[in-house]
């Protein structure tokens, strides 16, 4: 017969570690409920949010480059409306047969949340032929028209005489041992020198003005209830995106000194850069002073007061040798040591006083003229770049060669922020929040905000927005689009923002009102 303890007695006979364990799995149980019901208690960003320092995500921003709308707009009206015409445009996906649930995947997504309504075709494209298979279930998944292609070999493979050298394989194993992501994965490397300058050339992509690049995994979170294309071409945009972000450093090392060897050797191209040019490079020549040697020295905000000190103490000590008192003395003498000890910092990548900030628009997504790539000097770079080899002794993907080769030949003005389209791909994601707008708010979507954008977004809970998290390149968008030239403080700001007189001024009266 069971003995059937109190419950009092029962807990004091348990074990300690089973104790906890109980403790432990309540305690997650009820952690899920309030996850679940997106009351999650750590989420602290969701929380007291500073009004004086609201992340990105919950401000508006006004400037060079809005959205095309506030919330949704009736698709129906916009689609009757007898100035709308479908534009000459595709989406544009390369994958591979294995591929095909998470094509599927991204295709389910951007149909419900779009292309239901637009219709637009897609262009598949594939170094292998695609199966039967993939094709069925593809054509099943939309209305629209779908195009198959191959990538022949002089688009797809490197050259023979580079693929079959020693020096390109041990290229591909050395930056494995040096851990650069997906370094010694040739297919990788072909991929990156495809999308960075092959694509547009494809007969497929070719035929169309417009693409629109998607990928296997991508989810969208928001209704895109007008017709993208058409906004861009209204509004005289060439090229959208949703994601701003930095590149690891390790798989572009020389991209920049090459680019910049490239605009040197391009006639007329240094003159003419366009104003993107500045999204993607620091300026080290922030100081603005005849003093050359100073200016080699301070190459960031804070370097010029100090260095500006460290110079007048010197100057000032020269002068006066022998009338200081002990004190004095020492102090200029140590000023001396510090400086004879101290090296002039190389910026070992900065090239004219510029340097590549790593910045890029993340290149799985994106909207775009397909002849912003097929033009003269976009197609003089990628030739450079190819010549140069960086495609596979470096890993240089191609967000960051579109980044900056769109940088030298647009302006800020031509590019366009698709702030209203919630989009997830890999580990990062964007997601904006709802415009107010009474039918499309009724529960079942977020909250709207005045400032919010989105049309019918369901954003996952608790995520953090990469417009949060995209240190320096989304302030230096935001900076840009208003205007700012990047502020004075600013890392990495563009224009000489620092008289030196000012500085000097600033130390003469702190320090030398007792010694003057
Ligand atoms: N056909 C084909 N597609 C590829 C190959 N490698 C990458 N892709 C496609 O190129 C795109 C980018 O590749 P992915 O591995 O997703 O790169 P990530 O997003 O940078 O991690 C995806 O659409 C892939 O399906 C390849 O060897 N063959
Ligand atoms: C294709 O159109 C039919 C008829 O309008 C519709 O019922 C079906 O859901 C559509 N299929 C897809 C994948 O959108
Ligand atoms: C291979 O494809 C590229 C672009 O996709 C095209 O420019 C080139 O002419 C093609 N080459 C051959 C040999 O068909
Ligand atoms: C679409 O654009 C391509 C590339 O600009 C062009 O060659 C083609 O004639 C256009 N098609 C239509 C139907 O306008
Ligand atoms: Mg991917």
């Amino acid at each position: 017969m069971a003995i059937n303890l109190k419950p009092k007695v029962r807990r004091l006979l348990l074990d300690k570690r089973q104790q906890k364990r109980y403790v432990f799995l309540l305690m997650a149980f009820v952690f899920t409920i309030l996850y679940r019901m997106g009351k999650w208690p750590f989420a602290s960003k969701n929380i007291a949010l500073d009004p004086h320092n609201l992340p990105y995500s919950f401000q508006d921003y006004s400037g060079k480059d809005e959205p095309f709308f506030r919330g949704c707009t009736d698709t129906n009206l916009y689609l009757q409306d007898p100035d709308y015409a479908k534009m000459n445009a595709s989406f544009v996906m390369l994958t591979r047969n294995e591929e095909l649930g998470d094509v599927l995947k991204t295709m389910r997504s951007i149909e419900g949340h779009f292309n239901q309504w637009f219709g637009y075709p897609y262009v598949f494209l594939n170094d292998r032929p695609f199966t039967d298979h993939f094709k069925g279930q593809i054509q099943a998944a939309t209305n629209a028209t779908v195009e198959f292609g191959t990538i022949n070999e002089t688009a797809w493979e490197f050259p023979a005489e580079v693929r079959d050298s020693l020096l390109f394989k041990t290229a591909l194993e050395d930056q494995n041992d040096r851990g650069i992501m997906y370094g010694n994965m040739e297919s990788y490397h072909k991929m990156c020198r495809f999308y960075s300058g092959l694509f547009y050339k494809h007969p497929l992509v070719s035929k169309y003005e417009w693409y629109w690049r998607i990928e296997p995994d991508v989810d969208f979170f928001c209704d895109i209830s007008y017709d993208p294309f058409l906004e861009m071409a209204k509004n005289n945009k060439k090229y959208g995106f949703t994601v701003l972000i930095t590149e690891l450093y390790w798989t572009v090392p020389n991209l920049f000194r090459t680019t910049k060897s490239f605009i040197r050797k391009t006639a007329g191209l240094k003159e003419n850069l366009g104003t993107l040019w500045k999204l993607f490079t620091f300026n080290y020549n922030i100081l603005d002073t005849e003093d050359e040697e100073i200016s080699r020295w301070v190459n960031y905000p804070s370097d010029a007061k100090p260095k500006l000190t460290e110079k007048l103490m010197v100057d000032f000590l020269l002068e006066n040798r022998g009338q200081l008192d002990n004190e004095e003395d020492l102090e200029g003498i140590q000023y001396l040591v510090e400086r004879a000890r101290s090296k002039m910092p190389l910026m070992e990548d900065s090239i004219e006083g510029e340097d590549y900030n790593l910045c890029h628009f993340w290149s799985n997504f994106e909207i775009a003229r397909v002849d912003l790539f097929d033009n003269e000097v976009y197609n003089a770079y990628f030739k450079y770049l190819e010549e140069s080899n960086g495609f596979w002794t470096e890993r240089w993907g191609d967000a960051p060669i579109h980044s900056i080769g769109l940088g030298m030949i647009l302006d800020l003005e031509d590019v366009h922020y698709f702030r209203d389209i919630g989009y997830r791909h890999s580990s990062l994601e964007h997601c904006p929040k709802n415009a107010i707008q009474g039918e499309s708010n009724s529960g079942e979507f977020d909250d709207g905000f005045d400032f919010g954008c989105g049309c019918r977004c369901v954003c996952p809970k608790n995520e953090e927005d990469i417009e949060d998290n995209s240190t320096p390149c989304m302030d230096i968008f935001f900076e840009l689009l208003q205007g700012k030239e990047y502020e004075k403080d600013f890392p990495g700001c563009y224009k000489p923002s620092i008289k030196d007189k000012d500085v000097i001024e600033e130390i003469r009266r702190d320090n030398f009102r007792v010694i003057e």
